[in-house]
């Protein structure tokens, strides 16, 4: 039976409700604080080894467990900015419930 990775990068605020319900489904899995390279902003990211045919069910946990956000951002003023009548005004970016890549494990082992 072929293992997979599911690597599922989540909103920090729904990491707990995501970590509660692969606990209780009895999937095994491993969380990192990660960083998203757009925002600069904290974001967790799982990483869940499961049987091939688990990966349906793990999707659909993630899923029910992770909404999107809309998320204010305000860029950066660019360098010499406060001599000039520059105005950063916040941006808002539609930040996803949960970003997954789905890989085919080689080999797995235990020691
Ligand atoms: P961030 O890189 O902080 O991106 C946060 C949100 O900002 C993204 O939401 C997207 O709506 C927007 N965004 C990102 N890059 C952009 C760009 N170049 N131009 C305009 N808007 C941009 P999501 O797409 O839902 O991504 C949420 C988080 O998932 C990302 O946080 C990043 O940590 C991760 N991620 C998304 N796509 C990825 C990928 N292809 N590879 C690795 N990580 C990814």
């Amino acid at each position: 039976m072929g293992m997979k990775m599911v690597i599922a990068i989540v909103q920090d605020k729904d990491s707990p409700k995501l970590a509660q319900n692969l606990i209780q489904a009895g999937v095994r899995a491993t969380k990192l604080a990660s960083t998203g390279g757009f925002l600069h902003a904290g974001n967790t990211t799982f990483l869940i080894g499961t049987d091939e045919e688990r990966v349906p069910e793990v999707l659909s946990l993630i899923r029910t467990s992770c909404r999107s956000r809309e998320q204010v951002v305000t860029p950066m003023s660019p360098m010499g900015s406060q001599v000039e009548s520059y105005v950063p005004y916040p941006v808002s970016v539609q930040v996803g419930g949960a970003t997954i890549f789905v890989l085919d494990v080689e080999r797995f082992e235990q020691y």
